[in-house]
């Protein structure tokens, strides 16, 4: 360890003091942010020569003069002078009880930042190499921010949600698309309440889903489709309730949020197939059109079909085909040309598909159908019978599973019980009671590390992300207290290492608290973050050190901290440990990285 001079060691015994008393001072912020990756569309375009295009270089400035997208008390934290013209502030007043994440004070703020894509285009010209940009974007962007928010042309947005729902796999933090019908530079423009929602929902809400918002709903990207090229109400989601109404309340079906069961930490699948096809059957249709459709390179096919999922069963033409295609690898989807309701084997129509080797494709979209098929078709790793098998199962919940039990809140005998003591008798009465009590029981459980109740509350349709008085959640807690086995039913069933609670603090922050650290490489390997800034770790680091709490010090290093942090006077935990003269400490760190030479600004 290099000597240290008698001025620096003078600072360093100050700042240790410093350390021992404040450490739990530190600010903590409200502010949430949201990234948003500005495609094209309507919401942004100008009338050129009687026609609508797409204006460059225009979106940010027209924001920065409506009052409502641009709180003008704002100072971002950046430095870099690009970056600050590039963010703007959202001023809101949400009660409280309407704020998920995190639940805080009346005034909630939203900093956001705009990326805007170059050239910005009109829908209808994307492609699946946009699809990969906006995906790529969202994950070299992921961990910065809270929410994500892609300002898209309406005539394929369907497309690109269902197409992002796949390809960003074990997705923790909302991504809304959302535009307009009318350009947002326009007086009636209903891109200001679009946008507006969107924010708000990605900067509030633990909805880890793909989504589009629009007309005051914001519903599963996968589920939706465009139903009106006239109305504001430009979307539909047949199959689905919308997850969201933004009325005057903002209403979140919690128990319809698509949560992923896996571990794994986020990432992108950008190897979409690009050889898929829609078929579309109508009366007469000649084997010659289909065999010329089924031709390579096609190799996968959603197959649109009448009704409840039925095609001609006298056409041993057609059937033969099918097979035959079937035989080549072609992988055919059975989906109805209805907009609304799934596909069977009710009749002999529907079974004679089947017997031919086409899947049924549930109640998906054909946006739906087509993206996943090029997804599926994309796996490299995956061998056929497991891309069949993948068509027909749920991913992201883009189908409705047939298993699914109906649960219904009246299926919980304790909020049943409750509700008959305090006289609640309409739905809306006990759907509060059980808003209020769910969470308090869920976090119990958790602490208690009491995992069938937990389960008893999930089947009875509690909702496992739900936060308690402080924002927290039965995974925070679990984290906490150490109850690794709690923590891997949460993340199985899909509960959030991103959601921070009253105080900004995360899941892997409780677990580092709680020195435990199996825990902590269990959430580290899922991609959590402890969410507080380098200066702000520098001093749990140094505080650690300045304690001679190896323990302390092991669990932020694992947990991601860089050993070689500098505090506010550039000084590193190994500088306090040295000066206090906490020998165990100063060797763990040594030991794990840590460099005798960093020079703090004393020299
Ligand atoms: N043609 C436009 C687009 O999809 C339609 C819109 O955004 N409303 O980019």
């Amino acid at each position: 360890v290099a000597p240290l001079s008698e001025t620096t060691v003078e600072g360093i015994h100050s700042a240790a003091a410093f350390y021992r008393q404040s450490s739990s001072s530190i600010k903590s912020e409200h502010t949430s942010t949201v990234l948003v990756i500005y495609t094209g569309g309507t919401i942004g375009m100008v009338s050129k020569d009687g026609a609508y295009q797409p204006l460059a270089n225009c979106m940010i400035s027209k924001l920065q003069t409506l009052s409502i997208f641009n709180s003008a008390d704002f100072q971002p934290s950046s430095s870099s002078k690009e970056d600050k013209e590039n963010y703007l502030m959202l001023q809101m007043d949400l009660p409280n009880e309407q704020v998920l994440r995190p639940s805080t004070v009346r005034n909630k703020r939203i900093a956001y930042k705009i990326i805007e894509f170059d050239p910005l285009l009109d829908s209808s010209n994307m492609a699946i190499s946009d699809w990969i940009k906006i995906a790529e974007c969202i994950k070299a962007n992921y961990e910065e921010f809270d929410g994500f928010v892609v300002l898209h042309g309406t005539d394929t947005m369907a497309y690109t949600a269902s197409a992002l729902s796949f390809m960003l796999e074990n997705l923790g933090k909302p991504v809304i698309l959302t535009g307009s019908q009318i350009p947002i530079y326009e007086t009636r423009s209903d891109g200001r309440d679009n946008f507006l929602g969107s924010l708000i929902i990605a900067g509030n809400y633990s909805i880890p889903e793909v989504m589009v918002c629009f007309n005051e709903k914001v519903f599963r990207g996968n589920r939706c489709i465009k139903a009106d090229a006239d109305s504001f109400s430009a979307f539909n989601s047949p199959n689905m309730p919308p997850l969201v109404k933004l009325q005057v309340d903002i209403k979140v079906d919690y128990n319809s949020i698509y949560r992923s069961s896996s571990k794994e930490k986020f990432t992108i699948s950008t190897s979409m197939c690009p050889n898929v096809g829609l078929l579309r059957l109508f009366p007469g249709i000649t084997i010659q059109t289909v065999r010329a459709f089924l031709q390579p390179p096609v190799q996968g096919v959603v197959l649109q079909t009448y009704g409840a999922g039925n095609a001609p069963n006298n056409r041993p033409d057609l059937l033969a085909l099918f097979k035959e295609a079937f035989n080549w690898g072609v992988i055919i989807v059975n989906i109805s040309q209805c907009t609304k309701g799934n596909v069977g084997t009710a009749y002999a129509t529907g079974m004679a598909l089947r017997e031919a080797g086409v899947i049924l494709g549930g109640d998906m979209t054909p946006e739906a159908a087509l993206t996943k098929l090029a997804y599926v078709l994309g796996k490299d790793s995956w061998n056929l019978d497991f891309k069949r098998k993948m068509m027909a199962r749920n991913l992201r919940g883009e189908l409705t599973s047939v298993s699914q039990p109906d649960l219904a809140i009246t299926d919980s005998d304790l909020i049943d019980s409750v509700a008959r003591y305090m006289c609640l008798s309409t739905r809306e009465e006990i759907v509060k009671v059980k808003d209020a009590i769910y969470p308090c029981l869920m976090c119990a459980a958790a602490k208690a590390n009491d995992i069938p109740a937990i389960e008893k509350l999930r089947v009875a349709g509690g909702h496992l992300g739900a936060v308690n008085q402080d924002g927290r959640t039965a995974l925070h807690i679990a984290c906490r207290e150490g109850h690794i086995n709690m923590v891997h039913y949460l993340l199985n069933h899909g509960v959030s290492v991103h959601d921070r609670d009253s105080h900004k603090k995360t899941c892997l922050y409780e677990a580092v608290l709680g020195r435990h650290l199996e825990i902590i490489r269990l959430l580290v390997q899922t991609g959590a973050l402890l969410s507080l800034s380098p200066i702000e770790l520098a001093v749990k680091m140094c505080c650690a050190a300045a304690e001679n709490d190896v323990e302390g010090i092991e669990a932020w290093i694992l947990a991601g901290v860089d050993p070689n942090c500098q505090d506010y006077d550039k000084r590193t935990p190994l500088h306090v440990a040295v000066t206090l003269e906490c020998i165990d400490v100063s060797k763990f760190l040594v030991a794990h990285g840590a460099k005798s030479d960093m020079k703090d600004v004393f020299g």
